[in-house]
This record gives C-alpha cells, structure tokens and sequence, in this order.
C-alpha cells in the first residue's frame, strides 16, 4: 500500500480503536497481504467487520475457524483479513476479553466459558432505579470489570421515575468508588455526563439486565434509533430480551459502544486475586478468628460472626463474597476438566432460580 492511503488508514484504524498494541503484532509481509478488520457484530455463520471505512460480512465456514486456532471471532476483536477473498488470515491477540459461564451451566450442559466482548476500555454497568438494583449484582460486574482491567462505571438509569434516586446513588457509594451516574437514558441532556468516557477510539461496553434501558442509552447517545428497544413488566421490572445480539456502534465523534443483550445471571470463572482485592476488610477479618481454618459457624471467637452481631460487617456483603468464591473453586475446576457431574448440584444451588439479587 503507498504511504498515504496507508497513512489514511491508519488514521481510520485509530478511530476504530487501533494502537500500538495491535499495530506490533503485524508484519510487513502482513501489510501487503491482509486488512485489519474489528469485529462489529456477530451473526450465527458469519462476523461483520468494519476496516474503518465500510462494514463488510465475512462467513465463518470450518476452515475459517480452524485458521483461528479453534477460537471463534467475538465482537471488538480485530482480525486480518484478505477483503478481495473475504477470508480471515487470523485473529490478533485482544488486549483484554471479558468472559462469563456459559448460560447452559444449570440446564446441565458443559461448562464453558463464553465470551462477552474483546478490547473495552469502559464498562457501562447498567442498572435501574427499582427493584431491579442489587448490590450483589453490581459485586459481580465490579469483579468482572476488574478481573479483565476494565474501567467501570455504574449507569442508574430511571432516576425520572422515583423521587429518591440519590438513595440508588448512596447504595453504591457503599460498595464502591467507581463513578456512578445517574440517568434518563431517554433524555438527550441527561446523559450528556456519560460523554466524560466517550473518548475518539474508546469501546465502551453496555452491560446488565434485560430492560435496565442498556439500548436506550446508546440511542439515545447517538442521538438516533439504532437499536430495538423493549418493553418491560411493571410487576417486577424485568425487560424480555429485546436485543439478541451484540453490536458495536460508531458514534459520529469518535467513540465505539457496544450493545449486548440482557444478562439473566452473570457468572464467572472469578480470579480470586479480584476477590480478594475487593473485599479485603473481609478476609482481614479472618486473620483475627481463633482459629486459623475458622468456617465461621460455630467456632468461639469468631472475628466474622462478631462483626456480624456488631454489624460492622454487612450479611449481604459477606453471604456474597461467600458465593463468589464457592463459585470461583468450582467453575475453575470445572473448567480445568474435572469431573463435572461432582460439581452439579452445588452449583445449581448456588447459580440456579431466580435473576440474582
Ligand atoms: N422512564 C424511563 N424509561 C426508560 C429508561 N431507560 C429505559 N427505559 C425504558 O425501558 C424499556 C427497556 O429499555 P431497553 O433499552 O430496551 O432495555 P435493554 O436493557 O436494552 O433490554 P434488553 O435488550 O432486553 O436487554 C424501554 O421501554 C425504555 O424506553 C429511563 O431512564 N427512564
Ligand atoms: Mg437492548
Ligand atoms: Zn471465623
């Protein structure tokens, strides 16, 4: 390619998220042979890739996916491409990969790891100022955003519905520090304090509940109707799984946002480095029970249940970090290939029923 169109496409590539990062990984022959493409969306057989110029749909048949090493294409992934014969040369190593558990685990299907998105530099936790808002809930998209060192920041959105939407505020204040924004996403005005993380090159990704208003948000951010938005029941709050599929979105200045569809329940393959890091108060605790192997049950002197009595220490916070780590030894394990029937019916204890609160 002659040096200034290559220059132009750099320049394209660099709004589509390009740097140093990718650009190292490719060589020369590289250049001549392949385009970089993100992946904007995923179909069944096929992934839309954007070369920061046009959209193109490149199919994914069984040679394609062997050429990946096995490892389907995600959205925000980049891959290089051969546009002429719409083939994939290979994907590039991402950044970073958000994944959960498969949404299969409790109807007893292998358990695997699932990827959510590659290469985001925000996440838009999403939640809305009802009963959809969980402090436990938010725990497990903070582990996630951590987990994969993306920044987070918690979107309430409904704030115009209720008269008390600093409350929502103040409960995740509680929890964390990561900013927390409160929103119509309706109301062009109102989300204009997201803007602050829609930076030329940024992906943002929109995750949370079906109907929290995760759609809303970016159509409203793009000041147009790119994404089906959906109803929700008045009962309990909950949407119906209106988007289906995840998208990435190019906002006129510059940004990526990536619509995903609602998550019934977030599972992870949780680090327990992240764990600790995020409720270090509690396993300081732990230190100072009598015994070292205490289970915080029955055992005398026990730093936890004094805490609890005192409530200095809250019984949510603790039973959650409880199930977090039930949760990281047994997907981990699952994951490494131990016998999966062993871990069934704990697991469905923990992740089965309900939408998590
Ligand atoms: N009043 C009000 N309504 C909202 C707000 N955010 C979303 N809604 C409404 O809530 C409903 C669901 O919004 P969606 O944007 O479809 O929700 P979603 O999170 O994309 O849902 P899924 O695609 O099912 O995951 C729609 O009727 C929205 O108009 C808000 O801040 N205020
Ligand atoms: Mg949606
Ligand atoms: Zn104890």
């Amino acid at each position: 390619m002659e040096n200034k169109s290559k220059s132009i496409q750099q320049v394209k590539l660099k709004s589509l998220g390009w740097r140093p990062f990718f650009n190292k990984q490719v060589n020369d022959s590289e250049w001549g042979e392949f385009t970089p493409v993100r992946v904007v969306a995923e179909h069944r057989n096929a992934v839309i890739v954007h070369d920061g110029f046009n959209e193109h749909r490149i199919k994914l048949d069984h040679q394609l996916t062997n050429t990946l090493h096995q490892r389907k294409p995600t959205t925000g992934d980049w891959l290089l491409v051969d546009l002429n014969s719409e083939q994939i040369w290979r994907a590039l190593n991402p950044e970073n990969m958000m994944t959960r558990i498969s949404a299969g685990v409790s109807t007893g299907q292998k358990i695997q790891e699932q990827a959510i998105a590659a290469n985001i530099d925000i996440l838009f936790i999403v939640t809305s100022a009802n009963n959809e808002f969980s402090e436990s809930r938010l725990e497990r998209y903070l582990a996630l955003a951590k987990k994969t060192a993306v920044r987070p920041v918690i979107v309430v959105t409904k704030s115009d519905l209720v008269e008390d939407a600093q409350s929502y505020r103040k409960r995740a204040l509680a929890i964390t520090d990561a900013p927390t924004v409160l929103v119509n996403a309706k109301e062009k005005d109102s989300v204009r304090e997201l803007r602050r993380w829609l930076n030329i090159g940024n992906t943002i990704a929109v995750l949370g509940s079906s109907g929290v208003g995760k759609s809303t948000i970016v159509n409203t951010l793009a000041g147009t109707n790119l994404q089906e938005t959906g109803i929700v029941r008045t009962t309990d709050n909950h949407g119906r799984h209106t988007t289906t599929s995840r998208s990435i979105h190019l906002l006129k200045d510059g940004p990526m946002i990536l619509d995903t569809p609602g998550i019934r329940e977030l599972t992870l393959a949780h680090s327990k480095e992240v764990l600790s890091e995020m409720f270090a108060d509690i396993e300081a605790l732990f230190l100072l029970c009598r015994f070292s192997n205490c289970t915080h049950e029955l055992e005398p002197d026990c730093a936890i249940r004094d805490a609890l009595a005192k409530k200095v220490l809250d019984k949510r916070r603790f039973n959650n970090y409880q199930k977090l780590c039930a949760e990281h030894s047994f997907y981990t394990e699952a994951i490494n290939g131990s016998d999966k029937n062993k871990y069934d019916s704990k697991i469905k204890k923990t992740t089965r029923g309900k939408q998590q609160k």
